[in-house]
């Protein structure tokens, strides 16, 4: 990942000087807040919590009945709980490359929640299930108005139909630069492999230059 390796000055940086992206002044790690967004219970919980290497934060509460109408559990077996406001964990690449995940609510009844989650964001991981891949039409749209740059990772769960990623690509309607990618969210490499390839996709969406990235 060289281009965000750490005291890799990045183009029309000063020599010896490491970019800065975010909030807290290590002149030495490179600093970003992501949100992994998706469709409700595609794997936004399960990612972060298998990613973080600090103790997680979740705000999951138990499905009811109440709820049964509205939050479709086909395909979903062991799924109790949902997000009702967001998840967090920190995740350092190689490199000093430090991630601020913030995972978003998946039910529709707590989007209004998502602006504020997203403010800030220099990205988002949309995650996607094959067995409703419409389901993260809307999420994409969100994150598009939002400007964000986003990967797509499809969250392979055992009974997800395989296709060929020109087919997935050309069925999302994704940009040419947009990565996809496959991962278990439950299984770290293929996790980590999709935050990297956002990672990557979105310094190279950045405005080169210090000036435009600090005190932001
Ligand atoms: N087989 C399989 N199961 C998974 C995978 N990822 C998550 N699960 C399971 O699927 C369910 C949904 O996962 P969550 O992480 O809660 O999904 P979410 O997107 O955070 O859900 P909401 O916050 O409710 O929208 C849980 O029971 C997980 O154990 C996966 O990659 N494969
Ligand atoms: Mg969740």
């Amino acid at each position: 990942m060289d281009s965000v390796r750490s005291g890799d000055p990045g183009p029309g940086s000063p020599a010896g000087r490491s970019r800065r992206v975010g909030y807290l002044p290590d002149r030495d790690q490179t600093l970003m807040k992501l949100v992994v967004a998706g469709p409700f219970g595609v794997g936004k919980t399960t990612l972060i919590r298998t990613l973080s290497e600090i103790a997680t934060l979740h705000t999951e509460e138990a499905m009811t009945e109440t709820g049964r109408p509205v939050d479709d559990l086909a395909g979903l077996p062991e799924k109790s709980t949902t997000t009702v406001a967001v998840d967090f964990g920190r995740l350092t690449l190689p490199g000093n490359t430090v991630l601020y995940m913030f995972g978003t609510p998946g039910q529709r009844r707590f989007f209004p929640l998502w602006q504020d989650i997203a403010r800030g964001a220099l990205g988002a991981l949309v995650l996607a299930d094959t067995r409703r891949l419409a389901d993260s039409f809307e999420i994409m749209d969100m994150v598009e108005e939002q400007g964000l740059p986003y990967a797509v990772a499809v969250n392979r769960f055992p009974d997800s139909p395989d296709h060929p990623p020109e087919v997935l690509r050309a069925h999302l309607d994704l940009h040419a630069a947009t990565p996809l990618l496959l991962c278990d969210a439950r299984e770290r490499g293929s996790s980590i492999d999709a935050l990297i390839a956002l990672a990557e996709h979105v310094l190279d969406t950045l405005p080169a230059g210090p000036d435009t990235h600090e005190g932001q």
